[in-house]
């Protein structure tokens, strides 16, 4: 059996990630062209490695997980086309290049965000069309895509992209700003990793200790993010670098000094790190992720 590191989900990821959008209508190439823009332009492809690799972790077939890989991608992509328009946070810059309203216009991002989301869920319902006659397959598959359904719905990034709205300009207390996280970042990192869990075949205690690491890392990833807002540069994250502040944003640093958030980012790091502990080596890919994480925020 296949021994996949952190680079082979990677690549195997990018072999498949148009594998599971629609052939549309030449009628409708720019569509095609505008959501293929935002694919294609070099992501981290964070949430379908960490989908690929629990999936493997618990016993799963890793190429029957690519089309849950794909959609959770998709919805990714999607999001970050909406939260760069004009009449959310009216952003220039995204994955190193000019945003795709930038580039298609504001209607046509709009609904290349549209087509990805639908994409998603029309490759997680061709996929389940294929177990009909293998009842456990089938109930792996429905588990998954509630998962991804649930992060991506109005209790995941949708609720955490309101909050997130609804806070600017505003002193937010702590626990908002953990609302804020958890729902905008963490909903869509959990739900790759549980959706992968579920396409194995965990018992209830790795679903836990997964679901820990996951919530962990979540909140790790957007106080990062958060971090190299203040501290990095354009060319490291893609995006214009400052513009938290412009659009007076809650954030860690911003609550809490880049100090105490540092601090926390390693905490969470630790935390996620020290869930999955008792599986050793075996969970390397997950701990390398979180670790390098760490450093980024550094
Ligand atoms: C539902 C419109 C809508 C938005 C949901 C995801 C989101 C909320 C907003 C996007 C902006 C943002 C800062 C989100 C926080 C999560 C985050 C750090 C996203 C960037 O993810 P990376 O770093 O991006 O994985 P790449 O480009 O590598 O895929």
């Amino acid at each position: 059996m296949k021994e996949y590191t952190f680079e082979d989900y990677k690549e195997l990821f990018e072999e498949h990630l148009m594998d599971f959008i629609p052939d549309v209508d030449h009628k409708s190439i720019t569509l095609y062209d505008s959501m293929k823009y935002s694919l294609s332009s070099g992501g981290k492809r964070i949430r379908p490695i960490l989908l690929l690799a629990a999936c493997d972790f618990c016993g799963g077939k890793v190429e029957e997980a690519l089309p849950y890989a794909c959609a959770i991608e998709y919805i990714h992509t999607y999001s970050l086309i909406h939260d760069d328009l004009p009449c959310m946070d009216n952003d220039e810059l995204r994955r190193g290049r000019p945003t795709n309203h930038i580039v298609y216009g504001e209607a046509m991002a709009t609904l290349a965000g549209d087509g990805l989301q639908s994409a998603a869920f029309e490759a997680m319902n061709r996929d389940m069309l294929l177990y009909f006659d293998d009842p456990d397959a089938l109930k792996r598959r429905i588990r998954a895509s509630y998962e991804i359904c649930k992060g991506s719905g109005c209790r995941g990034i949708v609720a955490g992209q309101v909050a997130d709205m609804e806070a600017e300009n505003k002193s937010s207390s702590k626990e908002m700003l953990d609302y804020i996280h958890l729902t905008k970042t963490a909903a869509l990192i959990v739900a790759a990793v549980r959706a992968g869990a579920q396409l194995g075949n965990p018992d209830n205690e790795l679903l836990e200790n997964l679901t820990v690491y996951a919530e962990n890392l979540g909140l790790a990833f957007q106080i990062c993010d958060d971090i190299l807002d203040v501290e990095g540069s354009e060319e490291e994250m893609g995006k214009k670098a400052g513009m938290d502040s412009v659009n007076k944003k809650a954030t860690y640093p911003g609550l809490y000094g880049l100090e105490e958030s540092k601090k926390r980012l390693n905490n969470l790091t630790d935390t996620a790190v020290d869930a999955l502990s008792q599986y050793y080596d075996n969970a390397e890919v997950f701990t390398r992720l979180a670790k390098d994480l760490a450093v980024r925020g550094k």
